[in-house]
């Protein structure tokens, strides 16, 4: 009886460890500057992602990532494409003398945290509306396996 007492106890606060933490979004914060990334990746998906090192050690560790809504080569400058596409971050990849430019959805659809800096994402949320860190984001996916057991939704 007293060994139940105590497993039941032992289960309480396991979970009681587990769920704060993995049902909220500790881990997730409103997206810095786009001018603060420190570089940004097409993914396989096609989507962009940007990264920032919030800690400033040199090593990326918060992620957010974009539905590409157009892409195009244009002997255009950056300016004036930007300009074209406000409020869209828009990337360039050189293609000779023109460039190859990538116009990205104006919000996140995944924010995601590598929180031990080794290049695999550890936490993805996602913003299905797209419309910014405002609490309706969801955890998603623990790529890296680092959340061993997410909550059942
Ligand atoms: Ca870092
Ligand atoms: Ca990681
Ligand atoms: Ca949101």
């Amino acid at each position: 009886m007293k060994r139940i007492a105590l497993s039941t106890l032992l289960m309480i606060a396991v979970l009681g460890f587990a769920s704060p933490a993995w049902t909220g979004n500790e881990l997730l914060q409103a997206e810095p500057a786009l001018q603060a990334q420190v570089g940004w990746n097409l993914e396989p998906s096609g989507m962009l992602a940007v990264g920032y090192d919030l800690n400033h050690n040199g090593r990326p560790d918060f992620f957010t990532v974009r539905v590409v809504l157009d892409k195009y080569i244009t002997a255009e400058p950056m300016k004036t494409v930007a300009r074209y596409n406000p409020g869209h971050p828009v990337s360039r990849v050189d293609y000779g003398a023109e460039g190859f430019y990538y116009i990205a959805a104006r919000y996140p659809l995944f924010y995601a945290v590598d929180v031990n800096e080794d290049g695999a994402w550890d936490v993805l949320y996602k913003d299905v509306l797209e419309d910014g860190v405002n609490g309706n984001e969801e955890l998603y996916d623990s790529p890296s396996g680092w959340v061993a057991a997410l909550p059942v939704s």
